[in-house]
């Protein structure tokens, strides 16, 4: 059962008036209760009976798998700013704090369901398409706004791209994840949560208008290119989940399994707008799915891979597919027509292909590729598919960004010691031209450009965190936008427009 906003609320509110009202005599009373009888009396108001979620994030071991145990000990302590969590430091001793701690972070004791049923109950019109202004309700060009999505207090920036400065700031789900996906006009923007949660946002009318919850734990959604579906990936439960991107309606449940009845989480889903399909990898089974939507109904073609599939990548003409192999060793490239592996990319450690880019070099398309496992950038060209350079970074990065217009091309060093530098690589030389230390001791990363290619925006990644803007010719630090962990940056021209030098 999930509370809707106002209930859960106003349980919470009791709960806490109860508690402050009954004091010491509930901390004594809660000494004596187990520990999942004190998440019932507790939390579930909020994160669920079942620890699904409601209005707050779901406690599974999975969802919560990108916050520390410490930092989930704390947040239980002392509350998380700017949300309805409250602290809790007065009405649990410690003990209790770290078994409630313990508890969220153990799996389940019986099977979660999300289905069709959960799913449709789920979801919240607030302003059915078609009721709201179609004029915009600020003045700026449309085609050149960034949303930025802040992971730090869970909110979300609209960025003027002229002026550089904000426009709105509104909350977002829990632990949004993956690139938002625009409209085709550029009016509207899908955010994915980690949590199952699409949010269907007005960008002229600055306002929610619908939401609705895909899944446990999702991987990521995409939107068709004519813009009338948005499909869900999920890890938890093995579905994928097809939407009519008006007012989120379900449309389709898809169980991602084989005919033997194995199921499979789902590594990413991409829309592949020549082909007026989506394409899924599995990342449990050795399979990629091309799926189209006929009649509202989605119909699966299923290819089997010589490899288990993690991220992955398109040619600009959506004929291949580049995936990384889940050994993390090496690439394959895959004929999306026939279904065959083409050709195998030697890398040096578990490329982050999702975040590839592709440029013209000497009149061929090469792509670029950072790695996770490697302090290193493969370069590889796409008619020949042999990797032309391997450049030798600081560290192993997460992120890489260009645009067509510049010479550029930006890749962060996200994990060890030098996480807080940026190469940048000349696209003609294939060399790294210069290499940026913007704040020392904190992590500096992904890039994304204006629609000219004139500025770039660079995440410093913290909570007392910032938007650093620089000139894309110069090189030359602009202004500085404080930012609470400001992560991925999405511009709607480069979005809508699949722009070379971004992500899709
Ligand atoms: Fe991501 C995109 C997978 C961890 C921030 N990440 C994606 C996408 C995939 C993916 C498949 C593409 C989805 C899309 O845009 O539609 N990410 C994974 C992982 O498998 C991994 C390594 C482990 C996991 O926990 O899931 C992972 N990712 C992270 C992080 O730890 C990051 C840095 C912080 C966070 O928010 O969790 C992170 N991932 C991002 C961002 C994007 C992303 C900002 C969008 C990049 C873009 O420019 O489009």
């Amino acid at each position: 059962m999930t509370l809707n906003r106002t209930q859960a609320s106003l349980t919470k509110a009791m709960l806490l008036i109860g508690a402050l009202i009954g004091g010491q005599a509930q901390a004594d009373q809660a000494e004596n209760i187990s520990t999942e009888t004190l998440y019932l009396q507790q939390c579930a108001a909020c994160h669920g009976p079942d620890r699904l979620g409601g209005m707050g994030p779901a406690l599974l071991p999975d969802n919560l798998g990108r916050l520390k145990q410490s930092e989930a000990e704390q947040v239980i302590r002392e509350g998380r700013p700017a949300t309805q969590m409250g602290g809790y430091q007065t009405l649990l001793n410690n003990e209790q704090i770290a078994a409630l701690t313990d508890f969220i972070y153990q799996p389940p004791s019986h099977e979660l369901k999300w289905g069709e049923a959960e799913i449709r109950s789920s979801q919240e019109v607030s302003h059915p398409q078609g009721s709201l202004p179609d004029k915009p309700v600020f003045e700026a060009d449309l085609m050149n706004l960034f949303l930025v999505v802040e992971i730090g207090d869970h909110h979300v920036t609209l960025l003027d791209g002229d002026k550089l400065e904000p426009i709105h700031r509104f909350p977002s789900r829990f632990a949004l994840h993956g690139g938002p996906k625009y409209s085709p006009d550029g009016r509207y923007v899908y955010f994915g949560s980690r949590d199952g949660w699409i949010t269907k946002y007005d960008i002229y009318n600055l306002k929610v208008v619908a939401e609705v919850r895909a899944g446990i734990n999702m991987r990521n959604i995409a939107v068709s290119a004519d813009g009338n579906y948005v499909l869900a990936a999920n890890y938890l439960p093995h579905s994928m989940v097809l939407f009519d991107a008006r007012n989120l309606d379900m449309l389709d449940f898809i169980p991602v399994q084989n005919d033997a009845g194995d199921s499979s989480r789902v590594s990413a889903v991409y829309t592949a707008p020549p082909r007026g399909s989506f394409i899924a990898a599995l990342k449990d089974m050795p399979e990629a799915w091309e799926i189209a939507v006929e009649n509202g109904e989605a119909k699966v073609r299923r290819m089997t891979t010589d490899t288990l599939l993690d991220d992955f990548f398109f040619d600009p003409g959506y004929r291949h597919l580049i995936g990384a192999a889940r050994d993390g060793k090496h690439g394959v490239v895959i004929d999306l027509d026939t279904g065959q592996t083409t050709a195998e990319l030697p890398l040096p450690g578990m490329p982050h292909l999702g975040s590839g880019i592709t440029w013209e070099y000497e009149g061929r398309r090469v792509m670029a590729t950072p790695h996770f496992r490697a302090g290193a950038i493969s370069i590889i060209d796409m008619d020949t598919w042999q990797v032309i350079k391997t450049l030798k970074t600081e560290g192993p990065g997460f992120f890489m960004r260009s645009h067509e217009n510049s010479r550029y091309a930006w890749a962060d060093v996200f994990f060890g010691p030098n996480a807080d530098k940026v190469h940048i690589i000349d696209k003609q030389t294939l060399e790294i031209v210069r290499t940026l230390q913007p704040e020392p001791g904190k992590v500096a990363a992904h890039v994304e450009f204006d629609r000219y290619g004139e500025k770039l925006l660079l995440s410093i990644w913290d909570n007392d965190g910032a938007i650093i803007v620089y000139d894309a010719d110069t090189l030359e630090e602009e202004k500085r936008l404080p930012m609470k962990k400001p992560s991925g940056k999405y511009n709607v021209w480069n979005k809508i427009n699949y722009e070379e030098g971004t992500s899709h």
